[in-house]
């Protein structure tokens, strides 16, 4: 590729080696971690995920074989070969295992289709791609052996493995119902984790480029990455197991800061709740059916003529009343922003940026206009500081109205005429750019201007919900999985979905419950919200000329079935706001596929319809319309049903009765798992007890609790407690840390 060796040189934890056509770095960030720079666009990493050093001082050895180099960490052994081919092998109990070999037989794709076939299928209307011949500009073949599963991938459609798929990374917003053949959603994350019949590691591509993954589609003896352009930059992660490689990951690209309290509540929305009247008859309604919520959102209509950073005050005569009647209800408002201004002579936010030169521009120097709910519509450049921080200032209009959330949309960025050109301008950083670079950190870009812009002006945890996003958004966005349907397929997807954006460093995300488009039914709803209850960000959301998704539109039946969903959702808040904490400790997802903690069990490879929370709570829902029993894999060790607490032996498929109102959950022998008292709202009551209910066997526990609001935490003002039961129905209890008030009672209930 790039010729013959010519020379290698060490400086620090760098090796540069010059080929005779190209220069490459390696660089050991820790004894699990190295990166692999081919600088082909530009010297440096200008990388949007990967904020500051994440060098550690890492003690490693180089030598110089016949026709390679032998780089050995603690952990890992890197062989770079003359020909530039890099093979990556683990040292886990002094064993060398081969993980990951560049490829270097032949590419043979499949199938191929001819051009004259295709043209004459088209003509029927059929879009046939043609599988093969996929060479990028940036690219990397690595092999692939049986038996190989690769996770993870963002929000991508489909089963949890994504070996045999193919997919792109080019932010996409398609209104059509999302199918498990869709290359492209929202988000773009280039991080995949491939696990092995023996060993596991993990490669994050950091490339905001258009982007291709084809995981073995294309021959089964390898996989590819690559992009239109760009640098060929990527880290190769190993660790004993899969947790390991989550946690280098966002080790790398940063972890989820603590939420506040309340977001981890329920929350309703609707595309069309258009009046101050819709948002006070929902909260008294919450309150007669006695649904616990913690939020309202605010979707496009509160604005006047979709304009951002302006409130309709014909249809809402005093915002800043409505919200503050809310929240004396308990009730949060969460508004939508989209990044799309406006061309509006007069409109404040359309002449300050115009002024300041904030907008992204055509190759000729003229602000570019798409258009999007506003009609005409101008692009605020998110990359450069500048912008971020007058974004960031002006929120101010939504903070002094008592707004608590921010929910950024449209920002992939979807344009209503047609996609945005490659050569439109924008700003990266200290640079200019294009749109081809910018369009996959967009989003990002966006976040991160909402989160410190709120940050700033609030001093307390921002909420922050995006649709699209690239790598390391984590760091100041939660997301949803953006337009999906009332379809059983999509409740099914959600699972899978939700799995691998927990496993790509997202943890915080959730589906719109019921399905955005189309028309839900009972049965849906009921089901929908057994599943969601258990989502980071838990939110009925539904399209405007879609049917109302309101609880209590159903009947009893489902209005008992959610009301049983949304209360035990309350009571396991505490075990929710543990593992947000443990998430930012560690990077570990709070929904996980049951793969990430039993890698080495064939049996949930490639299980698709049940998931983790954390570690303790298995959730095997019924996802099928008509079904009231469904197959259950329990992993090793002794599981309890949560209801009747009959105990399982793992390592088993079992029969299990799933009426529609009974989603079947299982907790894990030795649980010790913290709960609270009921409340219609998170902080009804100001210093709720504590309720540990206790599960047979030995285990330990440790608890979180801090005031759940800012960042007080970080200076030490939180509590942190270690439980510990033998399995007798006794209970120890240790304070490891002390800096918050104390739990009135601590209940212990002994299953
Ligand atoms: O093109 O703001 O995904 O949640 O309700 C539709 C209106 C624009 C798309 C979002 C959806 C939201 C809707 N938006």
């Amino acid at each position: 590729m790039f010729g013959a060796l010519l020379n290698y040189s060490q400086k620090n934890q760098t090796i540069t080696l010059q080929y005779e056509k190209q220069n490459v770095q390696l660089q050991v960030l820790t004894d699990k971690i190295v990166n692999v720079f081919v600088p082909l666009t530009s010297t440096v990493h200008r990388s949007k995920a990967v904020e500051g050093d994440k060098e550690l001082p890492t003690s490693f050895s180089l030598s110089k074989e016949a026709d390679h180099l032998v780089l050995s960490t603690e952990s890992l052994i890197c062989k770079i070969y003359d020909d530039f081919k890099i093979d990556f092998y683990s040292k886990y109990g002094n064993e060398e295992t081969l993980l990951c070999a560049d490829y270097r037989g032949q590419r043979i794709p499949r199938f191929e289709l001819q051009e004259s076939f295709i043209e004459f299928i088209k003509q029927e209307g059929h879009n046939l791609d043609t599988a093969g011949n996929q060479n990028y500009p940036v690219q990397c073949v690595k092999k692939l052996d049986k038996g190989d599963c690769i996770y993870g991938l963002g929000d991508k459609t489909g089963v949890l493995n994504k070996r045999y798929y193919e997919y792109e990374n080019w932010n996409s917003d398609i209104p059509d119902p999302h199918e498990d053949s869709f290359k492209s959603l929202y988000k773009s994350v280039p991080f995949f984790i491939t696990l092995k019949e023996k060993g596991v590691y993990g490669i994050f591509y950091d490339n905001t480029f258009k982007s291709y993954f084809n995981f073995g589609k294309e021959n089964d003896n390898y996989y590819s990455f690559g992009s239109d352009d760009g640098n060929l930059d990527y880290y190769f992660i190993c660790g004993e197991n899969m947790p390991e490689i989550v946690s280098g990951y966002t080790y790398l690209t940063g972890r989820m800061p603590m939420p506040q309290k309340w977001t981890l509540g329920y929350h309703q929305s609707r595309w069309g709740y258009d009046s101050e009247e819709t948002f006070r008859s929902l909260a008294a309604k919450f309150q007669e059916c006695r649904i616990p919520c913690d939020a309202l959102h605010f979707d496009i209509d509160y604005m006047s003529h979709y304009k951002v950073f302006t409130w309709d005050t014909e249809r809402f005569s005093d915002p800043h009343k409505l919200i503050s009647d809310l929240k004396e209800q308990g009730i949060k408002a969460v508004t939508i922003i989209d990044p799309g201004v406006k061309v509006e002579k007069d409109y404040y936010m359309y002449e300050e940026g115009v002024e300041n030169d904030y907008f992204a521009k055509s190759p000729d120097g003229s602000i570019y206009v798409n258009a999007v709910w506003p009609g005409d519509a101008v692009y605020p450049d998110f990359g450069n500081p500048d912008v971020r921080k007058w974004w960031g200032e002006h929120l101010n209009f939504y903070t002094d109205l008592g707004v608590s959330g921010i929910w950024n949309d449209m920002n992939e960025p979807a344009s209503f005429n047609g996609p945005l050109p490659d050569d439109i301008i924008f700003t990266d950083e200290d640079k200019a750019s294009t749109h081809a670079e910018i369009h996959n950190v967009y989003g990002h870009n966006m976040a991160k201007a909402t989160y410190e812009g709120w940050k700033n002006l609030t001093g307390k945890r921002p909420f922050v919900i995006t649709r699209a996003c690239y790598s390391g958004s984590q760091k100041y966005t939660t997301v949803w999985t953006g337009d999906n349907q009332s379809l059983w397929t999509h409740l099914r997807m959600a699972i899978t979905q939700q799995c691998n954006l927990g496993l790509s460093g997202i943890p915080f995300m959730g589906t719109d419950i019921g399905g955005f488009g189309a028309d839900t039914t009972p049965e849906l709803m009921a089901r929908w919200v057994e599943v969601g209850c258990f989502s980071p960000l838990f939110r009925n959301h539904c399209a405007k000329g879609s049917m109302n998704q309101e609880p209590w539109l159903f009947g009893e039946e489902v209005l008992d079935i959610y009301r049983k969903y949304v209360e035990l959702r309350y009571s396991l808040l505490p075990y929710f706001y543990d593992l947000c904490r443990e998430s930012e400790q560690t990077g570990m997802p709070i929904i996980r596929p049951l793969v990430l903690h039993y890698e080495n069990d064939e049996n949930v490879r490639n299980l698709n319809d049940e998931f983790l929370v954390g570690e303790h709570l298995l959730v095997a829902p019924v996802v099928e319309q008509g079904v009231r029993k469904r197959m259950v894999y329990l992993p090793e060790g002794v599981w309890y049903d949560y209801t009747s607490h009959t105990k399982y032996q793992g390592n088993q498929f079992y029969i299990i009765d799933a009426p529609l109102d009974v989603c079947p959950i299982f907790v894990k022998a030795g649980t010790i798992l913290p709960k609270a008292p009921a409340q219609m709202y998170v902080g009804e009551i100001e210093n709720p007890e504590l309720i540990l209910e206790v599960y047979p066997g030995a285990g330990s526990y440790t608890h979180y609790n801090d005031n759940g609001e800012d960042f007080a935490y970080r200076d030490g003002a939180y509590n942190e407690y270690l439980f510990k039961t033998d399995g007798n129905r006794h209970l120890e209890i240790t304070k490891v840390h002390e800096g918050y008030r104390d739990y009135p009672d601590i209940v212990i209930n002994y299953v």
